[in-house]
């Protein structure tokens, strides 16, 4: 089963991600959380490339295609013979995210962006998606408490970020194949959260089974 955390900056994806990993390893040991960009020895290297601040002026469609090789060699080394070997997969971000940054965010076009995504995944889309929304003040405001320092991407401004959030609820909507779950986390504390995210699980366990 292959389990997707969305999101804007600060969100809390990789909290809730890691949550859900401890969680289900009480009842298994084939569960493995992974994230993009990243996830395998060269697109860990990408991403250190994509994140670091000295890169600030990189071209929207440099980035566009350095984030499509990382999850290309991502899908085939990683994410498919994770899923082949029925592991449960809980995904740190993935295209949902080129959509918002990449199309919604630095304004790239549609429909080739859409092509060259379906080309760096073979199409592989998630079993369930959780997108956890927050504001753009919330989000930086909860990543300045956890003491993270911005990188490339985060140190963008608002009117970026805020065209992010708007392309999350877009993107959503044109995507109901991925059970899309969307959460906004801005007034509940992080164990409404999680109980909100495990009942979801639930549901959609029984919808299978
Ligand atoms: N990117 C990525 C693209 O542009 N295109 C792509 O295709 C892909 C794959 C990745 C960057 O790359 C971009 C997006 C990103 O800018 P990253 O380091 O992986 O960079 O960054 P993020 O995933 O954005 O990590 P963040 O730390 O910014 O956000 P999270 O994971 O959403 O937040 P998290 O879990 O670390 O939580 C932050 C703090 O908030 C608290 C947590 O305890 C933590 O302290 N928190 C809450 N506080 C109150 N209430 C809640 N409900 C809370 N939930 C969490």
């Amino acid at each position: 089963m292959f389990i997707l955390f969305e999101g804007p900056e600060g969100s809390g994806k990789t909290t809730m991600a890691l949550r859900l990993l401890q969680h289900t390893k009480r009842g298994t040991d084939r569960v493995t959380y992974t994230r993009e960009p990243g996830g395998q020895q060269v697109s860990e290297a990408i991403r250190k490339v994509l994140l670091n601040p000295v890169h600030a002026g990189m071209s929207p469609l440099a980035e566009f295609f350095l984030f499509q090789a990382a999850r290309a060699e991502f899908v085939q080394k990683t994410l498919v013979p994770l899923l082949d070997a029925k592991h449960e997969v809980i995904q740190d971000r993935y295209s949902l995210s080129t959509m918002a940054y990449q199309i919604a965010g630095r304004g790239l076009p549609v429909a080739p962006c859409l092509s060259a995504i379906e080309l760096a995944t073979g199409g592989l889309i998630p079993d369930i998606t959780f997108l956890l929304m927050c504001s753009y003040e919330n989000g930086k405001a909860r990543q300045l408490a956890a003491g993270k320092s911005p990188d490339r991407l985060e140190a963008e401004d608002a009117s970026f970020h805020r065209k992010i959030i708007q392309g999350y609820r877009n993107f959503a909507n044109l995507l109901p194949d991925w059970n899309i779950v969307t959460i906004e986390t801005d007034h509940f504390p992080e164990d409404v959260v999680f109980n909100r995210i495990l009942l979801a699980l639930q549901a959609h366990h029984s919808d299978i089974s």
